[in-house]
């Protein structure tokens, strides 16, 4: 039976471990670019089987917080090249997080101070943050406007291209469609956030038709192989619900098992927080099971409040990858410590976003 320290290949990408770094919102590139300290933070953190960065912008639209990182400028990809060499140079491998907020912005952090654009006209009951006099301070979310059906092709098409900046100029070793949390392609996705009655809203098909024709995009541009897609198909995070996640999301798989991708990503309960919501029950079984007899291939990954005992469990019966957030941020050597049965750092909430070196660099390994 597999341990969490078998190697495993996920599509093109072939993992040293099956301990993977989520991705992690850290607030540390002012004007979309990542600093040096970026690099130093993921090459600490090489040892595991597969890093993911922090959710990156698609475009200065798809952007929704202060000081997140892009992927859609010379610098931005300047920025990244080091990161992704620094990591490369201990061994590691890193995909980043194709990221386009929709409706979680702000119009202070959008293109000549616009609305947000989202599916429908809904504004998300959730914050998002601003920086004020140097000083983060959390915001409610501006009220977006609906994208125009002639919108999507080009939304469809700069996902492609951030994708193909990622993987051919930063050389990242592939992709992760950010596809959960309440942001644009899970606000098409969930009937709470889409109201449209064009062709990509209404029926499950056509809620999902955005998601997929992006994946596909994205594939075709940088490879199916190297493209991974995360789902969180219950979390409340930035106002999201369906009326019925079960047939939704098993739908989505099996539509995303024709297209040979490296891995699904599923963040199980509420993100960050419960993995378990009382009013919204899933089976996430049943999801993989969905997926795995449409001929989905890909490694199956698992995220959301994972400890040892539980992410061993999990690796023994089945999943292939299992995504640890917070432990690693606190612990840059944090595969080590798994593999010695050593004790995990806590993780200090203060300094999560926004700042330097301080809660992003600093922290103690066991040596
Ligand atoms: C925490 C703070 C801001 C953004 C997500 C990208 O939840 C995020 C995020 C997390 O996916």
């Amino acid at each position: 039976m597999p341990t969490l320290f078998d190697p495993v290949q996920a599509g093109d990408l072939h993992l040293k471990n099956r301990i993977v770094m989520a991705p992690l919102t850290r607030n540390r590139s002012p004007n979309a670019i990542p600093r040096d300290i970026t690099a130093t933070y993921y090459a600490q953190r090489a040892d595991a089987g597969l890093l993911i960065t922090e959710a990156t912008a698609i475009s200065h639209q798809g952007q929704g917080y202060a000081d997140v990182p892009g992927l859609y400028g010379t610098e931005q990809l300047d920025g990244w090249k080091k990161v992704t060499a620094a990591v490369h140079a201990k061994g590691g491998k890193i995909v980043t997080q194709l990221w386009h907020v929709g409706r979680v912005s702000h119009t202070e952090l959008q293109p000549e101070g616009g609305a947000p654009v989202a599916p429908s006209a809904i504004t998300a009951k959730t914050k998002t943050v601003l920086i004020k006099d140097g000083v983060p301070t959390f915001v409610e979310t501006s009220h977006p406007r609906a994208l125009r059906a002639d919108e999507l092709p080009g939304i469809v098409h700069t996902y492609a291209a951030a994708a193909r900046n990622a993987v051919e100029t930063a050389g990242f070793d592939g992709v992760e469609i950010h596809g959960a949390n309440g942001y644009l392609l899970d606000q098409f996705l969930k009937d709470g956030s889409n109201h449209r009655t064009d062709d990509y809203g209404g029926s499950i098909e056509n809620r999902a038709r955005l998601l997929l024709e992006v994946t596909r995009a994205v594939a075709d541009a940088v490879g199916h192989g190297k493209v991974g897609i995360r789902l969180s198909p219950v979390t409340p995070a930035n106002d999201v619900v369906d009326s019925a996640p079960q047939p939704l999301f098993e739908y989505v798989v099996k539509q995303l098992a024709q297209l040979g991708l490296a891995y699904i990503h599923i963040i199980e309960g509420a993100t960050g927080g419960p993995r378990e919501i009382p009013d919204r029950p899933f089976d996430y079984d049943a999801l993989k099971q969905a997926y795995r007899e449409a001929g989905g291939r890909a490694a199956w990954m698992v995220n959301n409040g994972y400890d040892l005992p539980l992410a061993e469990t999990a690796v023994k019966e089945g999943d292939d990858l299992v995504a640890f957030g917070k432990p690693f941020i606190a612990n840059p050597d944090l595969v080590r410590r798994i593999r010695e049965g050593a004790p995990w750092n806590e993780v200090d909430k203060a300094t999560l976003y926004g700042g330097g070196e301080k809660g992003y660099t600093d922290y103690p390994t066991l040596d």
